[in-house]
């Protein structure tokens, strides 16, 4: 019998193990953490043999015909090293998942905008009645789903670390949002290895196929030149444009193939020039499925949003709280701050992965009232922004204080705009747990 062996048991690990073991494998499960309650459970459900709380055991694992690893363990960890010396292949959960299911995928990547298109899309399938589910990056095992339910199309987040193991899986509708630097550590600061991961998307499309892209993507442009794709080409921009077959023109959303729709720009429901190209992905995606136009100007109008991503928390006094803290690199920051409309005290820092500040410099010099830096170590805030002039609040301490030095910062009418550029690990759980905070802590002033 085949031996699977799982590296991981969080959402995507415990996902696989689940299919592997319903497909009849010698399936077992190997976490060097503390594997969660509630993957446990499920593990021991399905009576799948497991280990945790110390390195992968080698006798178990190196004897694997194959193996899945998860997302978070970097590809340089020594087992996985030794795996690819031995010849052992190391899939991702998404590769061992599109083994079993001939559903449509439908697969977004990029460095910012994923979660926000992919919940996007999911929604306008499910108002049109489609049978879908949502899946990977987004925090839901696609293995699992495929283990234990169908369905006719799965929308599913990409990120470049689940790419990264990919090698047969063949995406019907792929979306890249943009390429911008992130997770810049796990990739040796080669910003090249994490451009080849996002291009993974496009890898094994054919003919049938689509591929949905910013337009004005400089690195985006410079890769499609080099990689020669069969799939179809739908390129979206802001405005019209060479090559655009989505844009706005005359307030009007636009998307010319694969057949003609519009709607009004004002009936989005997202706003924001990031939100437009998320829109603009969101609605070519539908209409190459054949979503009928009605069904997508619905959708796209009464989507309700992501929560963490731009989510208005309430006024106090005066003063506008925004909560980005999904805001994990300095692009999504930018996006942020363009958006604004009145001056803003930003909440920024955390767990830097390697950023360049430079490219909000403009922005939070016309943008910016105050700014607080949040995070265990704000030097290089300090050494980025301090020459700026404008008053600032060091904050090494956790949220609580951050949102009082921000709202002592603000006047009447500006925003407090949490959108930290950063992961949020040195003083949270999570992005979420940074978010909830922000949010509590702004509701108790
Ligand atoms: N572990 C080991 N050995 C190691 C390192 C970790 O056994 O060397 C164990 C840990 O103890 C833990 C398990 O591996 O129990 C966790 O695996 P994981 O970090 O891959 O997390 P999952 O819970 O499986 O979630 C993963 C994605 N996580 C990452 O890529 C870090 C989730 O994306 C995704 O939702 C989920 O699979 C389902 O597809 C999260 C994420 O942070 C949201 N993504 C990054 C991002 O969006 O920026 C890429
Ligand atoms: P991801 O899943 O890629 O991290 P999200 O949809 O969760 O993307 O959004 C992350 C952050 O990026 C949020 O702060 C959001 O405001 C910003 N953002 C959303 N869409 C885009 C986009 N198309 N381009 C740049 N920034 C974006």
């Amino acid at each position: 019998m085949k031996r699977i062996v799982i590296l991981g048991a969080g959402e995507s690990g415990a996902g696989a193990a689940v299919l592997a073991q319903v497909k009849g494998f010698d399936t077992f499960v190997s976490d060097t953490g503390t594997i969660k309650d509630k993957y446990k459970q499920l593990l021991d459900r399905y009576h799948i043999p497991w280990e945790e709380g110390h390195p992968h055991t080698e006798a178990l694992v190196l004897n694997a015909d194959e193996v899945v690893k998860s997302p978070g363990i970097p590809g340089d960890a020594p087992i996985v090293q030794k795996l690819r010396a031995q010849g052992t292949p190391v899939i991702s959960e998404i590769e061992f998942a599109g083994r079993y299911t001939d559903a449509t995928m439908i697969c977004i990547t990029g460095s910012n905008g994923k979660t926000t298109t992919t919940s996007l899309i999911y929604h306008i399938f499910r108002s049109a009645g489609m049978d879908v589910g949502l899946a990977g990056n987004i925090g839901r095992s696609l293995a699992l789903q495929v283990a234990t339910e169908s369905h006719k199309y799965y929308v599913i987040e990409l990120s470049s670390f689940q790419l990264d193991n990919m090698y047969q899986f063949r995406a019907n509708i792929a979306v890249l949002m943009n390429i911008t630097p992130d997770h810049l550590d796990r990739y040796d600061h080669d910003m090249q290895k994490d451009v080849d991961a996002k291009f993974r998307i496009t890898q094994n499309q054919t003919e049938d196929d689509a591929f949905i892209f910013w337009n004005d993507d400089p690195i985006i442009r410079r890769e499609l030149a080099r990689h020669g794709l069969k799939a179809r080409l739908y390129p979206f921009s802001a405005v019209k444009e060479d090559g655009a077959i989505a844009y706005v023109e005359d307030d009007e959303v636009k998307i010319n193939q694969p057949i003609a729709f519009n709607m009004e720009q004002e009936e989005l429901a997202l706003t924001g020039t990031h939100n437009l190209y998320n829109s603009l992905a969101a609605g070519i995606s539908a209409n190459v499925a054949g979503i009928k136009k009605e069904a997508i100007r619905k959708a796209l109008s009464d989507f309700k949003g992501v929560e963490h991503r731009l989510e208005y928390v309430c006024s106090v006094r005066g003063v506008r709280f925004v909560n980005d803290s999904k805001a994990t690199n300095v692009n999504s920051c930018w996006y942020a701050l363009q958006s604004m409309k009145t001056p803003v005290v930003l909440i920024l820092g955390g767990k830097d992965k390697g950023n360049d500040y430079k490219e909000i410099e403009d922005l939070v010099r016309q943008k910016c009232s105050a700014l607080v830096y949040l995070g265990l170590h704000n030097e290089k805030l300090h050494a980025a922004f301090d020459p700026l002039g404008l008053p600032v609040a060091d904050v090494q301490t956790g949220m609580k204080d951050a949102v009082e030095a921000a709202y002592r910062l603000a006047k009447k009418g500006d925003t407090v705009l949490l959108s930290p550029c950063c992961a949020s690990f040195d003083l949270f759980k999570s992005y979420e747990d940074r978010g909830d905070q922000f949010k509590k802590y702004v509701r108790e002033l």
